[in-house]
């Protein structure tokens, strides 16, 4: 039991075994570059950034003194009818960075604000334009997009359908799940290169179904983040905006995971050479420090809504969304200041040159081990996959997560999956370490 001087009466921990948690409690009070500090004075590698927050490592001063210096100067302004500066200059940044005409920011706080946002201005765009009708949405198996009722249901997680289904959105299909666990088990920096063509299904069995002209949007994960890091085959992207083109339907890429500099490239759309209508991001943004998300639209999208309006009175509002904390001008502040320390630092590029370090690592150190049956990596993250224990999935990999953390390394587990995704200024040493802790592990596993 942890020595501590705080009650643990009254937090109920979000996506955790709270059970187990109290008799084994995990509480960092401290963190700094790779490291956190235990409540019981020990340091522990962060190698998940936080769940993929922290690219930029553990309390970077730039970061922190903006948001000092804007608590100071303009705490906070309400977002409706109103606005503030840092809001219009991140959003400037973003657009900068972000592919193509992908140049309107709309803000919110997480995820999965982005996903209901990105699916109502799918609703409210096809609307203006005339098309209605096209109010389904196509998901992907196993896809995540956060924890509301919109990104539950074009999600594929099975325990929210057996949990929440009966409140899901009803016109929503999915695609099937990306992963060959028999030819592509093992994925080293590359894209699988499939005999069989993925998104025939898609043409022929789903958009047959439900009839083209009546889906509004397509979304995926680039790549399939918490799902445990699973690789979409070689021009499976490019295939799918070209289908979605074909029949005008929307494409949204959540890359609340992949955005600000995971793959090596400011956003997976980059990497793949591939542009979406509508771009999801948060996590990164602000390095985790202050909660942020967003969507960046197209300019055709904005125009059109724009347009749809012409002929209403100019005090209407165009979309009708947004939420209290949109743009706030702390987060803002952290964002820039987060970007500005990606580029000064080039830690996209960074993350791109440790990637297959990281990804060398785990195939060397963990291939052919009791258990492993399947390790991918691509960009700065890797996940070697575990046989389940029959009966008890996931629990194999919960015990190597727990016991990874003693011994001193935060290790993701997903399903019987285990990932490491280190912030992007991650050395060969940790890299090292990490992964060595990780492979005695699975040895002592059962
Ligand atoms: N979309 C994607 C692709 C995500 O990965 C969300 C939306 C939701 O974001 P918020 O900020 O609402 O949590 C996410 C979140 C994991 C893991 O194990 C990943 C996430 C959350 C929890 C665990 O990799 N991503």
């Amino acid at each position: 039991m942890a020595r501590t001087d705080f009650r643990m009466d009254n937090q109920w921990l979000p996506f955790t075994p709270n059970r187990s948690f109290q008799k084994d409690p995990r509480i960092f009070v401290a963190a700094d570059g790779m490291h956190f500090t235990t409540h019981d004075g020990r340091q522990v590698i962060d190698g998940i950034s936080s769940l993929w927050c922290v690219g930029a490592g553990h309390n970077r001063k730039p970061i922190n003194e903006a948001i000092k210096a804007q608590l100071d100067t303009l705490d906070y302004a309400t977002a409706f009818s109103v606005s503030n500066d840092k809001a219009f200059r991140a959003a400037e940044m973003i657009a900068a960075m972000a592919p193509g005409d992908l140049n309107k920011v709309l803000f919110c706080n997480s995820g999965s604000e982005a996903a209901d946002t990105a699916l109502k201005v799918a609703l409210a765009y096809h609307r203006s334009r005339g098309e209605g009708h096209r109010n389904l949405f196509i998901g992907r198996e196993r896809g995540y997009h956060g924890v509301n009722f919109g990104g539950m249901s074009v999600g594929g997680i099975p325990a929210n359908r057996k949990m929440y289904g009966s409140a899901l959105l009803p016109r929503v299909d999915h695609l099937r799940f990306i992963h060959d666990p028999v030819q592509h088990a093992y994925i080293h920096n590359e894209e699988p290169v499939w005999d069989e063509d993925l998104l025939l299904e898609l043409e022929n069995r789903l958009l047959p179904l439900h009839d083209p002209s009546n889906v509004a949007a397509v979304i995926v994960e680039p790549v399939a983040g918490s799902a445990g890091w699973y690789v979409p085959p070689q021009g499976y992207l490019k295939r799918l905006r070209e289908i979605c083109d074909k029949h005008g339907i929307l494409l949204i890429f959540d890359e609340v995971i992949t955005g600000f500099g995971r793959l090596g490239t400011a956003f997976a759309s980059d990497y793949y050479g591939v542009q979406p209508d509508m771009l999801n991001f948060a996590k990164a943004v602000t390095n985790g420090v202050i909660p942020m998300g967003g969507v960046v639209c197209t300019d055709r999208i904005y125009d059109t809504m724009m347009g749809a309006h012409g002929s209403a009175p100019e005090h209407a509002i165009e979309f009708f969304h947004g939420y209290t904390y949109s743009g706030h001008p702390v987060a803002c502040a952290a964002a820039i200041a987060t970007l500005d320390l990606f580029r000064e630092e080039q830690l996209f590029e960074r993350a791109g040159q440790m990637g297959p370090v990281l990804g060398d690592a785990m195939h060397s150190a963990l291939k052919g081990l009791p258990h492993v049956i399947g390790i991918r990596s691509l960009g700065l993250a890797a996940a070697v996959e575990l046989a389940p224990r029959p009966g008890l999935p996931g629990k194999r990999a919960f015990d190597v997560f727990m016991d990874c953390y003693h011994r001193g390394v935060l290790v993701r587990n997903a399903g019987d999956n285990l990932v490491f995704a280190p912030p992007f200024i991650v050395e060969q040493s940790h890299i090292d370490t990490m992964v060595g802790v990780l492979a005695d592990a699975i040895k002592r596993v059962e």
